[in-house]
């Protein structure tokens, strides 16, 4: 039975590639950090048999005990500060934690090994935000990097860290440089979660309006359950190497405004959607788009779900939950 440990397994892709890994057979052990997460119970319902171990990618020794307890075969490090308009806020804390945990993981893999790292493989969740500033497109894995946040900063760290140990220490690392992907597991706080769960909630007359930041801004957006694919077979090759993975398309917020808000009969959103100064960013990553052409040849990866199935999946989601709270406040009440 291979054993992988998983940090970041309470977060959208660590939920998905948890039960991706154990309907595969593999023995799942979960990276867990705070005295008392909430959110244990819903990765022990999702991922049945997890063995979650308790760490900190801000610390040192509880990633070696996790690694000496779990003797992983793989490791995924999904761990991060992973919300670019907080990386500004925290700019020192998502370096620690996207950034410095990322030597951290890897540090501790060495030290667990005795400086021997050839029994492992190690997957690293780079991001697409490293283009930031695009400098040419599509953007594809020898695109150069120009960040535009902490966060995508700390990601170039991260990934460049990878390509390091995989080049002094013979590790088998790898680093997805993965575009941007969404479910209904997706935080509420990134904006196809925020505006899925705000039509929902006007569809039901919970919410009257929205406010947002740039809506010209525009992404290559994927389902999440496609992407925890590629980082497995990254590390079922036989050698180490970095994939872009994405679609291949790229939308605006505003047409991501407009299949949301068709989904649920709304054609004309506009009196609904405001713009507030608070969303817009500092410096903003204007366009991305993915040529993941490697990823489809080496890998055999395809993206399954399209763009209007993916809103059209997260908006129904979300007024079923809606639907389901505000049926149990009637009760209670
Ligand atoms: P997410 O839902 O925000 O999950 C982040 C995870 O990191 C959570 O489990 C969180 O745990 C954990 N974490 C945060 N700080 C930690 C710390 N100090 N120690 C240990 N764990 C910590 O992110 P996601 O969407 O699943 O993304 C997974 C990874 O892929 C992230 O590294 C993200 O930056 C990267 N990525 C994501 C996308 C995307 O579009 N989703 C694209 C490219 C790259 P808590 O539950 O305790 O907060
Ligand atoms: O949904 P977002 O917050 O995602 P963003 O910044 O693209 O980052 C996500 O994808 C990255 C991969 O490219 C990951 F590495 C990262 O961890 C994360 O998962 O914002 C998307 C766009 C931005 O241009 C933002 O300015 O939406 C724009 N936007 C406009 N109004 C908003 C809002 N974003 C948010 N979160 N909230 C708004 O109100």
């Amino acid at each position: 039975m291979p054993r992988a440990l998983i940090t970041g397994i309470t977060g959208q892709d660590g939920l998905y590639l948890g039960e991706l890994l154990t309907a595969k057979g593999y023995e799942v052990f979960g990276l867990v950090r705070g005295q008392s997460n909430p959110k244990v119970a819903t990765v022990e319902r999702l991922v049945p048999g997890v063995v979650l171990l308790e760490g900190d990618l801000t610390d040192l020794p509880s990633l070696i005990g996790a690694v000496e307890i779990s003797q992983p075969d793989e490791v995924y490090n999904l761990g991060a500060i992973s919300f670019v308009g907080l990386s500004w806020k925290q700019a020192e804390l998502t370096g620690e934690t996207t950034g410095m945990g990322v030597l951290r993981v890897l540090e501790a893999l060495r030290i667990a090994g005795g400086n021997d790292m050839s029994g492992v493989r190690f997957y690293q969740a780079s991001s697409s935000e490293m283009f930031g500033k695009v400098r040419e497109t599509p953007q594809r894995e020898s695109t150069p990097f120009h960040p535009r946040s902490p966060y995508g900063v700390a990601k170039t760290f991260g990934h460049y860290l990878t390509v390091n140990y995989r080049e002094s220490y013979g590790a088998f690392a790898c680093s997805g440089l993965l575009f941007n992907h969404e479910s209904p597991r997706r935080g509420i706080e990134f904006v196809t979660r925020k505006i899925s769960r705000a039509v929902a909630r006007i569809s039901l007359g919970l919410q009257d309006s929205l406010s947002l930041g740039n809506l010209e801004s525009r992404r290559d957006w994927g389902f999440a359950g496609d992407y925890v694919e590629a980082m497995w077979r990254m590390l079922q090759q036989d050698a180490p190497d970095d994939y872009v993975v994405a679609t291949g398309e790229t939308h605006s917020i505003r047409e991501l405004l407009d299949v949301a808000f068709g989904r649920v009969g709304i054609s004309d959103w506009s009196g609904f959607v405001r713009q507030d100064p608070r969303f817009f960013r500092p410096a903003e990553v204007d366009v991305l788009v993915g040529d993941s052409s490697k990823a489809r040849e080496v890998l055999g990866w395809k993206p399954r779900v399209g763009f209007e199935e993916l809103v059209a999946m997260m908006v129904d989601a979300d007024v079923a939950t809606e639907t389901e709270s505000a049926d149990k406040a009637l009760t209670i009440r």
